[in-house]
């Protein structure tokens, strides 16, 4: 309860921030898009990881005012790079399942991308698995809504929810990103190896871009390199950076 009373003000009290951390592209060997991450600081400097406060957030309905608040923070972030001239990139920005389902989602995400002036296909949305198949009919319809309108879907922490094939094939996405329990085990871990190689794989014969998350040792990047992995995300290149210090990086990468 303690903690509930604080996210209520935390947003008017400026506790909340967003960190952006930057993807690689394993083919052309540089920064391709950014995924935004919310963080919750107390005054006292404390912080509390969203996934404490995430559900808490579902639970309260403070999530639908807290996710507008990061993804517009995360376009007008993402637009205000395109204006410095620095090479455009995709934002990522995490959904939760409320959110979602919110009768209000698509009409806000629209709002929030016309405020910002971020065109439509710089901004990517990361739902889940599980999520997804919460409400197939009307998870199909909303992602089908949202890549007409230009913006990329990518299912996020893949492999840890139904992993049905079948839905795969029938949900339109644009990408999976490898959950990072999988990318931890490599190599040692037989099953997690293979299981990784099976997803890209199996991503690629579905058109789809495959990204890795939580690379944090350089074999793993070889061997998502060699497995012709698109994109990878990780402490090994990047931990989640201020926007200041994204923009620096971005600025020297340019
Ligand atoms: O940044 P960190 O690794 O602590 O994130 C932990 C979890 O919180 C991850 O599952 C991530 O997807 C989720 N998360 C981070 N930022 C956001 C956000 O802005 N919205 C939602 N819904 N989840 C987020
Ligand atoms: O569920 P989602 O993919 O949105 O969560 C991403 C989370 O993973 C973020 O909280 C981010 O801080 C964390 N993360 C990013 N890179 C690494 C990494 O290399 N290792 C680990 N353990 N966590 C990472
Ligand atoms: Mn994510
Ligand atoms: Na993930």
């Amino acid at each position: 309860l303690v903690l509930e009373n604080r996210l209520h003000t935390a947003l008017e009290r400026n506790e909340l921030g967003v960190r952006y951390q930057p993807l690689l592209h394993l083919h052309r060997s540089r920064i391709s898009g950014v995924e935004a991450l919310i963080c919750w600081r107390y005054p006292d400097g404390e912080s509390i990881s969203p996934e404490r406060f995430i559900p808490l957030a579902e639970e309260t309905g403070l999530i639908e005012p807290i996710g507008e608040w990061v993804l517009t923070r995360a376009c007008r972030q993402n637009h205000h790079w395109q204006q410095q001239g620095l090479p455009p990139q995709r934002m990522a920005v995490n959904v939760s399942v409320r959110q979602f389902f919110h009768p209000g989602f698509f009409d806000m995400v629209c709002r929030v991308l016309e405020n910002t002036g971020l065109a439509p296909k710089w901004l990517a949305l990361e739902l889940t698995e599980s999520m997804l198949m919460q409400d197939v009919e009307q998870a199909r319809k909303l992602l089908a809504d949202l890549r007409q309108l230009g913006v990329k879907v990518v299912i996020d922490d893949f492999g840890t929810g139904y992993s049905s094939l079948s839905y795969l094939k029938r949900f339109p996405v644009d990408g999976l990103k490898i959950d990072q329990s999988f990318i931890e085990g490599i190599p040692r871990d037989h099953g997690d190896t293979a299981l990784t190689a099976a997803i890209i794989a199996m991503g690629h014969a579905l058109g789809l871009e495959v990204i890795a998350e939580g690379v944090e040792r350089l074999e793993q990047y070889r061997f998502l390199k060699e497995k012709g992995c698109d994109r990878i995300q990780g402490y090994l290149f990047h931990p989640p950076l201020t926007a200041e210090e994204c923009t620096g990086l971005l600025m020297e990468h340019r």
